[in-house]
């Protein structure tokens, strides 16, 4: 596979690139190289972690020498490239991926067999790279493969954070929050000592006039942190192409502590300084779809937006185009309003260091920008104090005042009789403080703004940004349907299913074109694969029993029906739902005759997710789900009928094993709530039915794989405001099947109700914001109706692999085209072939 042909049509290898290993023996000796010598190893004491060391060294010499090559062949290419600016990327495990993507995992497995190891016992010796929170961080991981797997040539810039999200230990049924020190030993990563950029905190502005009478603005004083790279190879697969992730790290601008202070006994505050500037990099903020405005947080945003736009300018710069230039070599997409202060960098950058005047500069700044919205919440919205930014970034602060100058007189004299429009969309709120309003800022430094599913792309132009599509026009707003790689989630995760289709359609074709996998619909009646396609189905839930007895001791019977829900805790998605049904459902077991108990379908519910630390109606639910589960899972009454049971820790690596294991997946938020979505996506592809409301991506995934193969209840977006209302200030009935599990609440049955007595009033007495009374009722009629069609297997798998093969519209690849075309305009660069120089592939 890694072989190309030069011009006279051979087959060649690149002459000093190492080979893949030709066999067992070679990738065994070069594995033990590494653990002999790179990491001092003796082989007599070698374990699993040692293994996993040499083995991810072996591969990454082969990755980084089509690293090099991909990057060098992008600079003498010379053509426009995609920066993605993201505060997060949940990459997870990168050993597999690599094994993928350079390709001879056989070889390797029977290698480390020879050496005493199977193959995924040293995969999962790597920690997780969990530099995110969700859907987000996840996505763009995903996206960074699909942008190395198409050729497009492209950087992702991020933090490296020293701390990744926390994880996850329940004790007592308790959420407990672990540090995650991750860095121990990452053989991923390449420190570039020498690639550095200073960036200025505080300080004041000085105006004066320069020699040719022209007033300029300089930012001086303050202190300075220095920003230092490292460099993360993202391979393609399927090409030798390899782009860059880079991640800023924050170092203290001396690089050194004070020795004056050292020598004379003054240990501790000899190294503060040093400390202080590390902790802006030091830990990952844990919220999800929540804005919490600390300082530190926005040190961490400028310090990565401009270190990042530093780098981009000089890359710019060494090409001695003229300005005009840039937005024709330069695409920055802005991953929700994170990055948005690259926007008035830029413009600082563009005006007073390279002397352009005002309007050039915003032009070029426009052109450049794009901006992915995530989520219309409120309280997920960015919003910085006024003063807060004067104090830390005082220049900044003058130029978003006059990008909001000059917008506002564009809208005045666009919309004269409008007279509180200029109050609404102004960049800066009105309050006490006043408030910088992040995503207004994007949406105007940006050329185009896109949402991540119809419905949301929809719901910004009728909510958060109605003003801005009556300013600029629909034309700005466009929207990208969310996607997922299928080398990771379809290939990496469930290899077996993988095989088979791969099988079926003459090769894996369909990891590089996901649209291939509507040719699976002909084989819907035929015997073998069903039934192949059932086995697959049934071991992968063996191996997630297996997990979940290891960790919690629980023993699950794999031939129940799994209902899997997984995912960050929020209200909005409503896990408390999910519960409250587990709890009407036990309730209907204890009151069930023998007979009526033989016809009921057993089931596992099975949730995970972390709550952010601070979101205590979060944690109050993940306590509630581990009551359950103790009483439930106890109950001699129940027996297999049903489980509940909460992994803990969840990640990417257990969502892996997670993913294929589902009979049925929850994607259950209130309507007009969960942007998107993406682990909808990962769970059909994989073989499992999903149960959800008309919300996010759920609504395309219907559209595809058509109403029948998918479970879909509750309320719609667009009655959810009268519902709201209706709760305040009409007459608010509790769902009476609801108001008999809250009475089993109440009455103690799973331990001391007042702990659950704000989860259970928020609905009674506070208006029931997140719409769970409305929904409850024909939420559990579909569990029921799901029940009922488990007991038909024939027609259930046939559901299933349906659904499996009209899931080729989700993969990335499809989102990176369409960025690519719409809202880049970037062209792929193939890698180069010419065997001389033999980028290999
Ligand atoms: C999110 C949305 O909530 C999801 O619906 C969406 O699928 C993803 C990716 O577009 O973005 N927005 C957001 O802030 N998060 C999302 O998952 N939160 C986290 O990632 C923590």
């Amino acid at each position: 596979r890694r072989a190309f042909r030069n011009r006279r049509g051979q087959r060649e290898w690149n002459k000093y690139a190492p080979k893949p290993f030709e066999s067992a023996e070679e990738f065994e000796r070069e594995t033990v190289k590494h653990i002999e010598t790179t990491l001092a190893r003796s082989l007599y004491n070698c374990d699993e972690l040692a293994a996993y060391g040499g083995t991810a060294l072996a591969f990454r010499d082969r990755l980084v020498i089509d690293w090099n090559k991909t990057q060098q062949n992008q600079t003498f290419a010379d053509q426009k490239r995609v920066y993605y600016l993201s505060l997060e990327f949940l990459m997870g495990r990168a050993l597999d991926n690599a094994m993928l993507n350079v390709g001879h995992k056989e070889t390797a497995k029977q290698g480390l067999s020879d050496l005493g190891f199977r193959v995924e016992d040293i995969i999962t010796q790597e920690h997780d790279a969990a530099l995110g929170n969700g859907g987000l961080g996840r996505l763009a991981a995903c996206f960074l493969d699909s942008l190395a797997s198409l050729n497009y040539p492209a950087w992702g810039y991020g933090l490296r954070y020293r701390y990744g999200i926390f994880k996850q230990e329940i004790i007592d049924g308790y959420q407990v929050e672990v540090p995650d020190y991750w860095l121990d030993f990452n053989p991923w990563e390449f420190a570039r000592h020498d690639i550095t950029v200073d960036i200025q905190f505080y300080g004041h502005v000085n105006k004066y006039q320069d020699d040719e009478g022209k007033m300029v603005c300089s930012w001086e004083g303050g202190e300075i942190v220095q920003a230092v790279a490292f460099d993360v190879p993202i391979p393609g697969y399927g090409t030798p192409t390899t782009n860059n992730l880079r991640l800023w790290a924050s170092k203290a601008a001396s690089g050194e502590f004070d020795f004056q202070k050292f020598n004379s006994g003054e240990y501790e505050s000899s190294v503060a300084d040093q400390q202080r500037a590390e902790t802006i990099s030091a830990v990952l903020y844990p919220n999800d779809n929540l804005e919490r405005g600390k300082e530190l947080r926005l040190k961490q945003q400028y310090f990565w937006c401009a270190a990042s736009l530093y780098d981009i300018v000089r890359r710019f710069k060494k090409s001695k185009r003229p300005w005009k230039d840039f937005p024709n070599q330069v695409a920055i997409q802005l991953n929700d309003t994170h990055p948005t202060l690259a926007i008035p960098e830029l413009q600082r950058i563009l005006i007073d260091q390279e002397g352009l005047d005002w309007d050039e500069a915003w032009s070029i700044v426009q052109k450049t920008f794009g901006y992915t919205n995530h989520t219309v919440l409120p309280e997920a919205l960015e919003k910085w104090s006024v003063p807060l930014i004067q104090h830390l970034l005082p220049r900044h602060l003058q130029i978003i005042y006059d990008i909001n100058l000059n917008f506002l007189q564009y809208v005045e004299r666009n919309n004269p009789k409008d007279r509180d429009l200029l109050g609404r969309v102004s960049i800066i709120e009105e309050s006490n403080p006043k408030m910088v309003r992040m995503a207004y800022l994007a949406v105007i430094g940006s050329h185009k703004v896109n949402g991540v599913a119809e419905l949301h792309s929809d719901l910004i132009k009728t909510t958060i940004f109605k003003d801005f599509v009556k300013i600029y026009g629909p034309d700005k707003f466009a929207n990208v349907t969310n996607g997922i790689t299928p080398r990771r989630w379809l290939h990496q995760a469930n290899p077996r299913l993988s095989e088979l289709i791969a099988s079926k359609l003459g090769g894996y074709g369909f990891l590089k074109d996901l649209t291939l996998l509507h040719k699976l619909e002909a084989y819907v009646d035929d015997k073998d694969f069903r039934k192949e396609f059932q086995e697959i189905k049934y071991a992968n839930k063996v191996r997630l029993a297996r997990h979940i007895k290891e960790v919690t001791g629980v023993s699950v019977n794999p031939s129940a029906l799994f209902d899997i829900q997984v995912k960050r805790i929020h209200e909005y998605k409503r896990q408390q739902l999910n519960i409250f049904g587990v709890i009407h459902r036990y309730l209907a077991i204890k009151k069930m005759s023998p007979e009526e108990k033989k016809k009921m379908t057993p089931r596992v519910s099975i949730f995970g997710g972390k709550a952010a630390p601070g979101y205590w109606m979060a944690k109050t639910v993940i306590h509630l789900i581990n009551e359950v589960g103790r009483v439930v899972n106890a109950d001699k009454d129940v027996g297999d009928l049903l489980k509940v049971i909460f992994v803990e820790d969840y990640n990417v690596s257990k969502a892996e094993i997670i993913c294929p294991a589902s009979d049925i997946s929850e994607h259950i938020s209130t309507a007009g709530t969960e942007a998107s979505g993406t682990s909808n996506m990962k769970f059909v592809l994989n073989g499992g039915l999903i149960i959800g409301t008309c919300d996010g991506a759920n609504i395309e995934i219907t559209r595809e794989i058509g109403e029948n193969n998918i479970f879909l209840f509750g309320n719609l977006a667009e009655d959810v405001d009268e519902l709201r209302h209706a709760h305040l200030y009409g007459n608010f009935q509790l769902d009476k099947e609801l108001e008999s599990v809250f009475d089993a609440i109440r009455s103690g049955m799973f331990g001391d109700a007042g702990q659950f007595s704000a989860l259970v009033n928020g609905i009674v007495e506070h208006g029931d914001y997140y719409l769970v009374s409305d929904d409850f009722a024909s939420y559990c009629k579909t569990h029921d109706m799901i029940d009922e069609a488990y007991k038909d297997q024939e027609e259930w798998v046939t559901k299933c692999i349906t659904a499996v093969a009209r899931m080729g519209f989700f993969s990335s690849d499809r989102c990176i085209d369409e960025y690519a075309e719409m809202i880049w305009n970037v062209e792929p660069l193939q890698p180069k072939a010419d065997g001389v120089d033999g980028a290999n592939g």
